[in-house]
């Protein structure tokens, strides 16, 4: 049977499940930068993601010796110029992805580019992931502008599944951030998101009930249904952790698990990961270490503590 076909009978974002639709693994696009040493972005991308069984085929945005987050004196180049001629070779070969996976961009042209991107290569069932990647503890990251979260509320109206923190959601919806919002206003937030394209909305560094602590809040607008997951509390925190979270996020859905199944895997994988570094005295901006932890990526979920939220 013709792969599209098969796929084009199927409601998108219900279960994604590939065994007998003539692909034995599902592909996805990761649109992301290359950073040489440090754990981010593609570098955690694609271990993630090939451990999940899953095919990235990288569209690099821009390549740099290290991610910034720490570093100085970091080398980048603008992969950007490069980038229609990569697409058009895409285009040409008819590729055919199961997902699409968005997260750090730097100028507004990329962002046309992702949308050009998207546009052309969507197909019905197909998982649109954008990490809007933006700032976070209340400010916007440095070479971010308010032009560029214009284009980025743009890009995350075309997406399935959105990921913000509690930042970047305050930015995309024009709210004021504050440390102390309560869980209403969250949910809220979190429908208010979702009002502007993406089904399901996942809200990271949302305030947990304990001092210090933080928890992911989910929306699903096909159920109407809000989901928590609290994440507990160690006191370090790493570069590239959200590109980590979100990866997790892309590879359970595509082996079909729920959305609150996908998200206790995301915050269980992010802290074992935390917990496997944080022991040793290592530099925070070299990120958690992946390869302590990769392989747990395929051990059964054996507990799950996700709640509904009324
Ligand atoms: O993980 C987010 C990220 C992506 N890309 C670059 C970064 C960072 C975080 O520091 O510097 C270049």
């Amino acid at each position: 049977m013709n792969d599209r076909k098969a796929h084009s009978d199927k409601t998108p974002g219900a279960s994604y499940s590939w065994a007998g639709v003539g692909k034995p693994v599902p592909r996805a696009a990761a649109i992301h930068d290359l950073s040489g040493f440090g754990r981010a972005s593609l570098t955690a991308i694609i271990p993630i993601l090939s451990t999940m069984g899953v095919q990235v085929c990288p569209v690099p945005t821009a390549i740099l010796s290290s991610h910034t987050g720490g570093f100085e004196g970091y080398s980048y180049v603008d992969f950007t110029d490069s980038l229609t001629d990569y697409i058009e070779h895409w285009n040409q070969l008819d590729l055919d992805f199961d997902a699409i996976y968005s997260g750090f961009l730097g100028s507004a042209r990329q962002i046309e580019i992702v949308l050009a991107f998207i546009r052309r290569f969507r197909r019905p069932g197909q998982l649109v992931v954008v990490d809007p990647v933006l700032g976070d503890d209340g400010r916007l990251y440095g070479p971010i502008t308010m032009d560029l979260v214009r284009e980025m509320k743009k890009l995350a109206a075309e997406a399935e599944v959105i990921t913000p923190n509690m930042t970047e959601a305050a930015f995309l919806l024009e709210e004021g951030y504050r440390e102390d919002l309560d869980i209403d206003t969250v949910k809220q937030w979190a429908r208010r998101l979702s009002e502007n394209g993406p089904n399901q909305v996942i809200i990271t560094s949302v305030p947990g009930d304990e001092g210090g602590s933080t928890a992911v809040v989910a929306y699903n607008r096909r159920d109407e249904r809000f989901w928590r997951v609290d994440c507990s509390y160690v006191p370090a925190i790493y570069p590239g952790t959200g590109d980590v979270f979100t990866s997790v996020i892309v590879g359970s859905i595509l082996q079909g698990d729920s959305l609150p199944l996908s998200l206790d895997r995301a915050v269980q994988f992010v802290s074992q990961g935390v917990r496997a570094t944080f022991g040793y005295d290592l530099p925070k901006r070299e990120g958690i270490l992946l390869e302590r932890v990769l392989q747990n990526l395929r051990a059964p979920i054996v507990s799950a503590s996700y709640e509904l939220l009324e």
